[in-house]
């Protein structure tokens, strides 16, 4: 039997585990990436593990998410960051010089190479064909220090691309379609593999936006295989030996298949406030739009900024409309502004932001109350964009510059009817991304060699090994897709605090219940009940690590999302699923027992508990565990299991086997 492109790049980094779906594998990581607010954390566990220099082939610290500085904190974490980068050995981007995912992209990314991210969307260079899986920091901490990462082996899904894209929509459409039809955990445990005489007709940049946005439907990563195009990207990237062709065998088997015909595409939009809820921009054509934003790491490229700047020339953006690009990477600005682009844009109306994730969680440019904004980015969840009562829409560059022009949602296809002169500006690369690397430092140029740590820089918290009677109140009930965001908040007066976790803590839900924290800090211990898919969104372990902090136990729900589980483990809070049944029947404050010795049960592999509430009625709960992350719960997390492996066996941390 012929193998798949996703088989072989595993097979050839695996290290411990069978190819089996659901099976747990070990994966050698060639790559791995870090960007400021999930980095403090990752370098302190680097640090607490004891170990010199970074083992993987390549190590980048980016500082992106949080370029606005308010007060000393995250200029504090950034010069941390410098520190860190060079005491360790990695690279180190500096804050300003673009998003993780896009900068990684332009210098480091290759086909058949696995990389392993402290960021959800990590998956972006799924579309040169490397394997790219996001996780939780100290993942990325234990793979740094050359042991490899541990994952369940997911199932393989052939998206198989048909047609050709017709004028005006593009591949966010594509994206947007396949979160239509599958929803935000339509890809939990899947790997999407795109396949089909379609992936002929996109171009890298173009893949890659459906590979970062494939994380929107939960997937653990999204890949296409490499050709001409992978190819002469790498070329204009300057990076052309690097090209390595990839392909699944002819008579590859899938565990499923979905079939796109990207002719049958248009214009689609992602209404407020969650990613899959997708109509045609023409059934919401005439909305009024306040603001609009080109940029993140979806569609905040040279290749999606450029479109926009052709689309505004020699005209305007709509008086009672702001426009601003936030550009992936300098470079793209750099390239942008030497051919004269950025002037054209300014002209029109546009402002220029510095490249940084910014705006995309609440980072500035906060829409007005009661506005519509329309973004290029690849989440809207409720609150992100950093006022509550948000109403953020999500689209390609043309559908956001045409309704920018127009001052209201407007397919840009109508459009172009109406103004005679609009024409698709399609998808255009300069021959060489040929721009200054000044704000690149490799770690042979790097100018610290020791940790610089200024009073933003907190401690790790760790966790007692895990108890045998685990009994408190269900602290907080909750419904189905809590995300990251409503843990804990990314917003600038929030995410200014990520390397303190005792402040952070605070914040903890405080976007479902602002009574959270206080009441969580009075319980003696507690649970967190919900419903499906809980979990979803960042790759942000504080959402572990705060309610671990605040004395929460374990959190009920009926489904996971895939990095906010293993984060749990992670951080010794044990994720035990429930059924539906169970779960309408706990309410909030509710006594919660497990009858069993959870730390026994834990270690010795039981997967069913009882669960008795307010000793009335049992239920059953699941821990669907393997044996190291039991192992890992039952020390208490995995800084714990790490140091545990390490005193055992006198080997240099991290041995995780
Ligand atoms: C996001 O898009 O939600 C973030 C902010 O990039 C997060 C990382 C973080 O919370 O620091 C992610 O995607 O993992
Ligand atoms: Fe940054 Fe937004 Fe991309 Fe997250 S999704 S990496 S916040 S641009």
């Amino acid at each position: 039997m012929g193998q798949t492109l996703t088989e072989k790049i595993l097979e050839d980094h695996l290290v411990e585990g069978e190819l089996e779906p659901g099976e747990e594998i070990g994966l050698e990581v060639d790559q791995v990436l870090t960007q400021d607010t999930t980095g403090t954390m990752v370098w302190l566990q680097f640090e607490a593990m004891g170990i010199d220099e970074v083992q993987t082939e390549l190590a980048a610290q980016y500082c992106d998410h949080q370029t606005y500085q308010f007060d000393f904190k995250n200029t504090d974490d950034h010069r941390f960051l410098r520190s860190a980068a060079g005491t360790f050995g990695a690279h180190f981007s500096r804050p300003g010089n673009g998003i993780c995912h896009q900068v990684h992209k332009e210098h480091f990314a290759a086909p058949g190479k696995t990389l392993l991210g402290s960021d959800s969307h990590t998956p972006t260079p799924g579309g040169m064909g490397q394997f790219a899986i996001g996780a939780g920091g100290i993942d990325i901490a234990v793979a740094m220090g050359g042991a490899p990462y541990y994952t369940e082996m997911p199932e393989i899904v052939n998206v198989r691309l048909e047609g050709e894209l017709p004028a005006w929509a593009t591949a966010k459409d594509v994206i947007l379609e396949l979160l239509r039809r599958l929803t935000v955990k339509g890809g939990v445990g899947k790997v999407l593999e795109y396949t089909g005489p379609g992936v002929e007709t996109l171009t890298v940049p173009e893949r890659t936006t459906i590979t970062n946005m494939g994380t929107e439907l939960g997937a653990t990563t999204s890949i296409f295989p490499t050709d001409e195009h992978t190819r002469d990207y790498l070329g204009r990237l300057g990076r052309a030996e690097e090209y390595v062709e990839l392909q699944p065998d002819e008579d590859a088997e899938y565990d499923d298949e979905v079939v796109v015909d990207l002719s049958a595409l248009e214009p689609l939009i992602a209404e407020p406030s969650m990613p899959d809820n997708v109509v045609p921009v023409r059934e919401v054509e005439g909305i009024e739009v306040d603001q609009v934003i080109i940029g993140s790491c979806t569609n905040g490229a040279f290749e999606d900024i450029l479109p926009a700047a052709k689309m505004l020339e020699g005209r305007t953006v709509n008086q009672t409309t702001g426009m601003i690009v936030a550009p992936g990477s300098k470079q793209s600005s750099e390239l942008l502004a030497r051919e004269g682009w950025v002037a054209e844009m300014m002209a029109a109306g546009v402002n220029f932001s510095e490249a940084t994730c910014g705006a995309c969680i609440g980072n500035g440019h906060v829409p007005a109350s009661d506005s519509v904004s329309l973004r290029t980015f690849n989440r809207n969840f409720e609150g992100r964009s950093g006022i509550e009562d948000d109403a953020v829409y999500l689209c390609s560059p043309e559908v956001a510059t045409a309704s920018a022009i127009a001052g209201e949602i407007v397919d840009p296809r109508d459009l172009a009817e109406e103004l005679g002169d609009l024409e698709d500006p399609g998808l255009e690369m300069p021959e060489q991304f040929d721009a200054s690397t000044a704000d690149l430092i490799a770690p042979d140029e790097a100018p610290d060699d020791d940790l610089i740590k200024g009073p933003n820089i907190g401690d790790v918290p760790l966790k007692d090994p895990l108890e045998s009677e685990l009994e408190g109140p269900a602290l907080l009930k909750m419904g189905n897709n809590i995300t990251t965001d409503h843990i804990i908040p990314a917003t600038q007066e929030i995410l200014m605090y990520r390397s303190n976790i005792e402040r952070l803590s605070e914040f903890t839900l405080s976007r479902v219940d602002d009574t959270f924290a206080d009441r969580a800090k009075r319980s003696d211990g507690g649970f967190l009940v919900a419903g499906q898919n809980y979990g979803q969104g960042s790759s942000r372990e504080h959402a572990a690590m705060c309610p671990m902090h605040l004395g929460v136990e374990g959190v009920l729900a009926q489904s996971f999302a895939r990095i906010h589980r293993a984060n749990l483990f992670n951080f010794g809070l044990i994720p035990l699923l429930i059924e539906e049944e169970t779960y309408e029947n706990i309410d909030q404050g509710d006594d919660i027992e497990i009858v069993d010795d959870v730390n026994a049960g834990v270690r010795s592999g039981q997967k069913e508990f009882t669960v008795r509430v307010n000793d009335d009625w049992e239920a059953t709960a699941v821990l669907d565990a393997s044996e190291r992350e039991r192992a890992i719960l039952a020390a208490g997390g995995r800084l714990p299991y790490v140091r545990q492996q390490h005193e055992g066996d006198g080997a240099a941390a991290p041995s995780d086997d």
